[in-house]
């Protein structure tokens, strides 16, 4: 990293401490760091205490077989008992699980009683189709109540859940089913998204063309659209689940047993099945949940604004939040249908407390303005969470100010898929936070940042980060490939888990995301960082988004190329909207991070979990046939960036 760049991201001097009140009341305090350290594993098992098991474990961690850990080793555990059963035996029954919001307005509300009962019939269904304890079920819905009865089902008979995103198309459904060999398939007939039905059941159609092994297909009912049906092998949910038995014993199993495989994307085409297992997993889904929340299970209303199919919804709308028996709010549809209020319009009803989403979505409300937020009542929020991308400081300081009042803790949580629960972020009755950086390893989390060699790199310094120690909800392998697993992960510096991501340490020694390694970018010789240079851009008055690519450059080995979208209220008449740019980034890094090029667009390609994706703006910045774009929310923003810039000079 250039010494131009770092000490521009050392200006970053605001800081947020926690409010008193709230740091009065924090679940954990500074303590827990101290307690942490000092015995790790002791740490844990106190907090997979929180649990109910069966039987306790004999041994906490096992790593005799590095990097392959099995923690609370001989415990033997339920999800599903954990997520519903125990809360209702303890008298919570009547305590609302979900507030669920649909797309087109219609609205359930979902008990703990409820869920049991629910679960209870889905687990006697998937056992009347034969389905047994370690048998794959892979997954294909919308946002609707059913998808988490689904994922609990499967959890309560010990049936690893495969869940695809709604988003993904035929052919990434089929890799997956093929890959992890499901069969049986849980869908819908579709789901709303942008005000309209969007069809689910015709890609599972497709799927299966390819996928003999699958026997069922239990379809929900949700758009009532017109579909086709394959007698004998199709069934509708509303059937097959509500006439079963509501009463259901589930069996306790061992705590390293699949919980689910989730997929993601690596390097090469081909996805990897991330593999999570029961008793650790859900150990630190729990504990973090009420950690970095801060939650107060009796009187906080919980709202993480992502998808089911992806990471962050498997554990902070499901086992997390139902874990430590919280009041959630789960919404189906897209933010700016029927208007672009309609999260604010959610928040305002439920009364949300606290708020998870990702750093994409907060840049978008920042484009359509801040006049929309402040036309809702937001004053019940009282933590705000980020996730999937690094926040840049404009967009935290937005996201602090006109969602939160001001008043309310921003914390910026650093995981993946791999990892299974969030390990490097503030707490929010501890940190003083600072705009931009997740700043530490939670307690029991062992993080460093290291150079090229391995060696920790000095405060002030920037390299990969890295994780030192195994932790509870860590992957425990890829689904049938160990040794891609050993490589991808544990190869780069020998003993420890090379997570893909560059990473800074400031003079303080906090810790900030600088965007995954193959986004960083060598120019003339100097490492840059994508997220730098978008921080930089989206800093301007004009900017609204920016993504930034390394093209290949003849002389320079990769040129920055930068993708803006403007703001919608503000003035471009008579600038030169390129050059004004080129010099604020000059200004803000350096001369060196200048972009070659900008280019302004309307829209950025960007997968359903938000991410941009880079890899086809690198395409097109180097003027290539697309990659795959089956995982874009919505392909033909490609072709709508494609014909823009033909109309640019
Ligand atoms: C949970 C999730 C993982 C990658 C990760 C990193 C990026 C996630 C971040 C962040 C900076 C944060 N990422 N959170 N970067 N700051 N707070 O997103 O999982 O979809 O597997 O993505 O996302 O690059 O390596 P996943």
């Amino acid at each position: 990293m250039s010494s131009e760049a770092l000490s521009n991201l050392l200006r970053e001097d605001r800081r947020f401490p926690p409010p008193p009140e709230l740091a009065e009341k924090a679940n954990v305090t500074a303590a827990a760091y101290e307690q942490a350290s000092a015995d790790r594993i002791a740490f844990w098992e106190e907090q997979a205490r929180r649990l109910h098991w069966d039987r306790e474990w004999d041994t906490a961690l096992d790593w005799s077989n590095a990097p392959f850990a099995k923690w609370f080793v001989g415990g033997r555990i339920n999800a599903a008992y954990n997520c519903v059963d125990r809360h209702v035996l303890a008298g919570k029954g009547d305590k609302v699980a979900f507030y669920w919001e649909g797309e087109p307005g219609d609205t359930r509300t979902i008990t703990y009683a409820d869920l049991l009962r629910d679960v209870c019939k889905a687990a006697n269904a998937l056992t009347e189709l034969g389905v047994k304890t370690g048998d794959r079920v892979a997954i294909y819905m919308p946002m609707i109540p059913e998808t988490v009865v689904a994922m609990l089902a499967c959890a309560r008979i010990g049936a690893p859940h495969t869940v695809v995103f709604g988003g993904f198309s035929a052919s990434a459904l089929r890799d997956r089913i093929q890959d992890c060999d499901a069969r049986i398939v849980i869908a819908a007939d579709g789901g709303y998204r942008r005000g309209a039905p969007s069809p689910l059941k015709p890609q599972v159609d497709q799927a299966l063309t390819e996928c003999p092994n699958v026997r069922n297909v239990i379809v929900v009912r949700r758009t009532g659209q017109d579909i086709d049906w394959t007698d004998g092998r199709d069934l509708w949910w509303h059937d097959v689940v509500e006439r079963q038995s509501d009463q259901h014993t589930p069996e306790f199993f061992d705590s390293e047993h699949p919980l689910y495989v989730m997929y993601t994307s690596g390097t090469t085409g081909k996805p990897k099945g991330i593999l999570h297992t029961t008793g650790g997993y859900l150990t630190q889904v729990a504990w973090t949940h009420w950690a970095v929340f801060d939650l107060k299970p009796d009187t906080d209303i919980f709202w993480t604004a992502a998808d089911i199919g992806w990471v962050t919804g498997h554990s902070y709308i499901v086992y997390g939040p139902l874990a430590n028996c919280t009041t959630s709010v789960m919404y189906e549809g897209t933010p700016d249908t029927p208007h672009r209020g309609r999260w604010w319009e959610i928040v305002d009803k439920y009364k949300v407390t606290i708020l998870y989403c990702a750093p994409t979505a907060i840049r978008t409300f920042m484009k359509w303005g801040e006049d929309i937020p402040a036309k809702f009542d937001l004053s019940s929020l009282r933590v705000l969470g980020s996730v999937g991308e690094p926040i840049n400081p404009e967009a935290y300081v937005w996201y602090r100010t006109h969602i939160g009042g001001g008043r309310t803790p921003v914390v910026d949580t650093w995981w993946q898929t791999e990892t299974g629960a969030i390990l490097v972020s503030p707490l929010p009755g501890v940190t003083s936070g600072k705009p931009g950086a997740a700043m530490a390893p939670l307690p029991g989390i062992s993080a460093d940042v290291v150079d090229d060699s391995g060696n920790s790199v000095p405060n002030g310094s920037g390299g990969y980060l890295v994780l030192t120690e195994p932790w509870p909800s860590m992957l425990r392998t890829l689904w049938g490939d160990d040794q891609r697993y050993i490589d991808t992960y544990w190869s780069r510096f020998p003993g420890k888990y090379f997570a893909g991501d560059g990473a800074k340490r400031d003079e303080d020694g906090d810790i900030w995301l600088l965007g995954r390694v193959d986004d960083v970018m060598n120019v003339s010789g100097h490492r840059l960082s994508t997220t730098e240079i978008e921080s930089a851009l989206v800093s301007h008055p004009m900017v609204a988004e920016a993504a930034v690519v390394g093209a290949t450059d003849p002389t320079t080995g990769q040129a920055v190329v930068a993708f803006v979208i403007l703001r919608g209220d503000v003035d471009t008449e008579g600038v030169d909207i390129a050059q004004e740019l080129r010099n604020h980034v000059a200004k803000e890094i350096g001369p060196i991070a200048k972009p070659r090029q900008i280019l302004v667009v309307e829209e950025l390609p960007k997968t359903r979990s938000g991410k941009i994706m880079r890899r086809l703006l690198r395409d097109v910045a180097e003027n290539r046939e697309l990659g795959d774009v089956t995982t874009l929310t919505d392909s033909s923003v490609m072709d709508l960036i494609r014909e823009n810039l033909a109309k640019q000079p």
